[in-house]
């Protein structure tokens, strides 16, 4: 498939009525798709390069249909890491030319960078989904001993990405790391940024100057505005401009943030390092010591008791955003979390706010003023967040609520399909519509364990 004609293909829509394994088959046709040389792209229309938890996303699926792909697309985000850890954001294609997609190379200018290893690549970075993907492949390996192989190469970069991201990053001084950008939390417009991005002037020379691209294949109304566009630009230069360094960024950088997704997929790997040090011989205890502690301090430093939620924290000001984005609920995924923290998720996730049922959580509080259904992360549903979610339902018990979103979920995209995100009143597909993690981990819903599916459509001679 190309970029025009992704947009428009027919096989992505009227899913109505599909089998297990008619969505079997379409979901591995797109990943097939989107296949490129040694690495997925998200998108052939809107994102032609390598994404980082992007990446992850899709080799959860990739494990069900292509394993040696799922490891090779890892291996190959992993070999753009940085010399000080950190896993940057898009490793870009050579082969694409600059103006398939803006920011591309030339504006991150990371060849001049002192820490790149190879590469043409972005110095940001983007939640470290990683371990818990390279984890889900390694379990249902058919061949254990090739798997741990992978492992054994994979493990120690893990743990430079978690050591990056828990000490350099640790800008608050609390033990929490700090995102840079709103890209770095792949939430990119979520309103979690709103009060802080309100102190970053809007230069609106800097869009004459730097074209988007992103507005030519998509439309205007589902994507982030001009105006925040104008301030990812202005961050990311000042990022740039300061070598990407991040020792003193709390005197000088004008985006600060500590997320709680992003922290909780941090103490969730961890987690799941510790599982991963059994097998290679590491020594689990340091994992399970910071798995605890980061699920500690996130409690103490993001949960409010007055909303039941999480919420990030404007390092600059030190204030909570009072916005309530799906983004507050993903702390689920930490297996560690108090009772009292799990009870109080599970029924905001089931609240009017957000209220799984038809269809899966939104990325915004459904009943904010400001609630938008169409555009990107301030409303709409998407599949990943909601996997995660998913994940840390079952994780804690709670089969009954997790059967109930895996069912919203595939039921979605069965009539909807492989979308990169969806109207979270009608259930329309909007964005790019043949994309790669919506498709990956419908391979992963449709494998599950679970009430409500037929599971002799999916064994593997079908498949
Ligand atoms: C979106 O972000 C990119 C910038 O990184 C963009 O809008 O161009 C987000 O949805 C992000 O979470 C995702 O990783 C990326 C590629 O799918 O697209």
């Amino acid at each position: 498939m190309n970029r025009t004609t992704e947009l428009t293909a027919p096989a992505d829509h009227a899913g109505a009525g599909l089998t297990d394994e008619g969505l079997w088959r379409r979901a591995t046709a797109v990943l097939d798709a989107n296949w490129e040389r040694d690495h997925t792209v998200p998108s052939r229309a809107l994102y032609p390069h390598q994404w980082s938890w992007d990446a992850a996303f899709i080799a959860v699926g990739l494990a069900h249909h292509a394993p040696a792909r799922a490891w090779q697309d890892l291996r190959s985000l992993f070999a753009a890491q940085w010399s000080d850890g950190r896993v940057p954001h898009i490793v870009f294609d050579p082969d694409v030319a600059e103006r398939d997609y803006f920011p591309g190379p030339a504006f991150w200018d990371s060849p001049a960078m002192p820490g790149r290893l190879s590469g043409l690549t972005t110095g940001i970075v983007q939640p470290p989904v990683h371990a818990i993907a390279a984890w889900e492949i390694y379990r249902r390996a058919p061949d254990r001993e090739a798997a741990g192989t992978q492992l054994r190469w994979l493990y120690p970069r893990l743990v430079q990405q978690q050591s990056y991201l828990l000490a350099r990053r640790n800008v608050g001084g609390a033990g929490l790391a700090s995102i840079v950008h709103p890209w770095e939390s792949g939430l990119d417009n979520s309103p979690a940024w709103d009060q802080a991005l309100a102190a970053v002037p809007v230069d609106s020379d800097l869009l004459r100057r730097h074209r988007r691209q992103d507005t030519n294949v998509a439309v205007q109304a589902h994507r982030p505005t001009d105006d925040d566009y104008a301030r990812y630009i202005a961050i990311a230069a000042v990022y740039r401009d300061g070598d990407y360094l991040d020792a003193g960024l709390a005197g000088r950088h004008p985006f600060l943030v500590e997320c709680p997704a992003f922290n909780a997929i941090l103490g969730a790997a961890e987690h799941t390092l510790a599982a991963m040090a059994e097998v290679v011989g590491a020594d689990p205890a340091p994992h399970r010591d910071r798995a605890e502690r980061i699920t500690r301090v996130l409690v103490d430093r993001l949960f409010d008791p007055a909303t039941g939620l999480f919420h990030a924290r404007d390092v600059r000001t030190g204030a909570l955003t009072p916005a309530r984005c799906v983004s507050g609920l993903l702390p689920l995924i930490l297996p560690g979390l108090p009772d009292a923290q799990v009870a109080s998720l599970r029924a905001a996730a089931e609240s009017p706010r957000f209220g799984v049922g038809e269809l899966p959580v939104p990325s915004y509080d459904r009943t904010a003023a400001d609630f938008d259904r169409l555009r990107y992360w301030r409303g709409p549903v998407w599949i990943n967040v909601n996997w995660l979610l998913w994940r840390g339902l079952r994780g804690h018990g709670h089969g009954d609520a997790a059967d109930t979103l895996r069912a919203a979920m595939l039921g979605l995209i069965r009539r909807s399909g492989c979308h990169e995100y969806f109207d979270p009143v009608t259930g329309a597909g909007i964005g790019a519509a043949a994309f790669s993690w919506t498709a990956a981990l419908t391979l992963d819903l449709l494998a599950a364990p679970g009430p409500a599916l037929k599971r002799a459509a999916l064994s593997p001679s079908k498949r």
